[in-house]
Order: structure tokens, then C-alpha cells, then sequence
């Protein structure tokens, strides 16, 4: 089967699937120029993980932590979603809530698309809540807040995103796994994954009877499983693939 019967059939797909998980990761914004973390120049390269996005970090070196967390709001806050996001968007248009949309990123691209249901699973750069009290500042902020210290308790403030060794919003990923347990249709879209919990919601899929569909500039362990697998950029194959 060549390349366009093979789009064509994964066409065929997902305009038949009735229940869809859409998971995404930075490959999905790269086009939007956020920079992903593994590819070349990918974030970790620059900043071991460890050494900024983790509990013990900040506890370390909060001022650095937030140094870093201040440049990633200003950059990923200049750029806007892509082909790929607003692919979703319509497809959440057309299936409603026959679509669930899980996001590895924490870059606020999918809802800034006009997508509705989106589960964060790691949480948005753009939030800042209190690192030890349930104080949150309203709205988003796309730079360091002026004062890190809460209002409430006078403990550090942070980003509220999932940092490594720290467990998930238990309702998110509960969410996120019933649905691809439930789903017909898998779209895996932009991750190396590599990061756990959220690597195994393909495998849940997989081992439930869904369909996979994969979008990635590169092979994963899942593109094998895939019946229908591109590696090409997500803003050019995802709007082929739901136009
Ligand atoms: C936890 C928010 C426990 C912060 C993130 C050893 C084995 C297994 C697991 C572990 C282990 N050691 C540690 C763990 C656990 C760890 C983990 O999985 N580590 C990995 C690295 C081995 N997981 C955790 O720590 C999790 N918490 O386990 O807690 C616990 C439980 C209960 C109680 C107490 C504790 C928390 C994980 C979440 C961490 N936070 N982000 C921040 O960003 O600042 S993870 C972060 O990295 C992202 O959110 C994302 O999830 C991940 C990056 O992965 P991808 O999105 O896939 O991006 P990547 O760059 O890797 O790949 C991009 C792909 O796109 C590439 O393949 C490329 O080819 C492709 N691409 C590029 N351009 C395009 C494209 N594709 C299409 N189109 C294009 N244009």
C-alpha cells in the first residue's frame, strides 16, 4: 500500500471513528517554534532535567528555577498554534465529546486553538500556584510573576506544572486512561514516549483493541503497533489526516 492509499485509508479512519484519544507532545508545537525536549538543541540538552525541572531543584535554587520558567513563558507565550493544533480543534468540533484531547505540553497551544477538552496532564506554564498552600494567582502569567512569595502563607510560588519524581493529577490521568482503554481510535502526535505515566496511554490502547495512528518526525517503540504510522510534521499530516 503506498503512501496516499495509506493516508487514505487512515482518512477512512479516523472520519469513522466515533471515540478518539488525541495525544499530544512537543512535536506538536515545534512548528509553532516551542522547542521540544529530546531533538537537537531540544531543551534537556541545554539544562539537565534535574537540575531545573524537579522539587529538589527549586528547593535548591528557586530563583534559577523560576529564571528559567520566566524565558519559557515569554518565548512560548510569542508563539501561536499551528496547523496540527487547529486540526485537532476541528475534529473536537466534529466529534464533540467522542474526542479526548491528552497533552504532554504544558504550553496552552491546544485551548489557544480553540480546543475545549483538554486534559493537561503536566500541567500549564502559564499558571502559578503556591508550592505548599492552595493559593493560586488568577488568570495565566506570561512572565515571572513580580512578587514569587504567596500572599497567603509567605511560602515560594511556582509554575503549576508536573515536575520529575512528582506524581500526576490522580483525576487527569484517571480521565486520560479510561478513555484510552474506551477509545477506537489513538492518535499519538509529536512524543518520543519516553515519560512516565503518560508513555503507557498508547500501550492501553493498544492492549484494549484501538486503532493507533502515529504522527512523528522519528520512530517510536509504538511504530511498530501502529496500523498507520507517518513520520513527517504534525502541522502537514494531521490536517491531511481530519481535513
Ligand atoms: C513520577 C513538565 C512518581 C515540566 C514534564 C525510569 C523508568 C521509568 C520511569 C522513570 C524512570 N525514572 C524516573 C521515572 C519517572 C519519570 C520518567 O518517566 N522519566 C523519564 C525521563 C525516564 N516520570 C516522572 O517523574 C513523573 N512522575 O513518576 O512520579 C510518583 C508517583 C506517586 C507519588 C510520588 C511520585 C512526572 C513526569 C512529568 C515530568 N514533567 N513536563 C516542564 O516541562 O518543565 S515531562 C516533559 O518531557 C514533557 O511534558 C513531556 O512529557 C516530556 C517530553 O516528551 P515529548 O513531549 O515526547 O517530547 P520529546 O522532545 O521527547 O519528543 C518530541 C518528539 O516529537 C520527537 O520524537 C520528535 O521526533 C517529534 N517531532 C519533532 N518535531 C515534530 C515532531 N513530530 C511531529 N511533527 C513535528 N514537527
Amino acid at each position: 500500500m503506498d503512501a496516499i492509499e495509506r493516508h487514505a485509508d487512515a482518512r477512512t479512519a479516523v472520519a469513522g471513528a466515533r471515540s478518539v484519544v488525541a495525544f499530544t507532545g512537543a512535536g506538536v508545537s515545534a512548528e509553532s517554534g516551542v522547542p521540544t525536549y529530546r531533538d537537537a538543541g531540544g531543551l534537556w540538552r541545554n539544562y539537565q532535567a534535574e537540575d531545573l525541572a524537579t522539587m529538589e531543584a527549586f528547593r535548591r535554587d528557586p530563583a534559577t528555577v523560576w529564571e528559567w520558567y520566566g524565558e519559557r513563558r515569554r518565548t512560548m507565550g510569542l508563539c501561536e498554534p499551528n496547523a496540527g493544533h487547529c486540526a485537532l480543534a476541528t475534529l473536537e468540533e466534529r466529534l464533540g465529546d467522542g474526542l479526548v484531547l491528552v497533552t504532554q505540553n504544558i504550553d496552552a497551544l491546544h485551548h489557544r486553538a480553540g480546543s475545549r477538552r483538554v486534559l493537561e496532564i503536566h500541567g500549564n506554564a502559564f499558571r502559578t500556584v503556591c508550592s505548599v498552600c492552595d493559593y493560586e494567582i488568577e488568570g495565566l502569567q506570561y512572565d515571572t510573576p513580580k512578587s514569587t512569595t504567596c500572599p497567603s502563607c509567605g511560602a515560594w510560588l511556582r509554575p503549576d506544572v508536573v515536575w520529575f519524581g512528582e506524581p500526576l493529577d490522580e483525576a487527569l490521568v484517571e480521565r486520560a486512561f479510561v478513555a484510552a482503554a474506551a477509545c477506537d481510535l489513538f492518535l499519538s502526535i509529536g512524543s518520543s514516549l519516553l515519560v512516565q505515566p503518560a508513555a503507557s496511554l498508547p500501550e492501553v490502547a493498544l492492549s484494549s483493541g484501538a486503532r493507533i495512528i502515529e504522527v512523528n518526525m522519528e520512530p517510536t517503540w509504538l511504530t511498530p503497533e501502529a496500523d498507520w504510522s507517518f513520520q513527517g510534521p504534525a502541522g502537514e499530516v494531521l490536517p491531511a489526516l481530519v481535513g
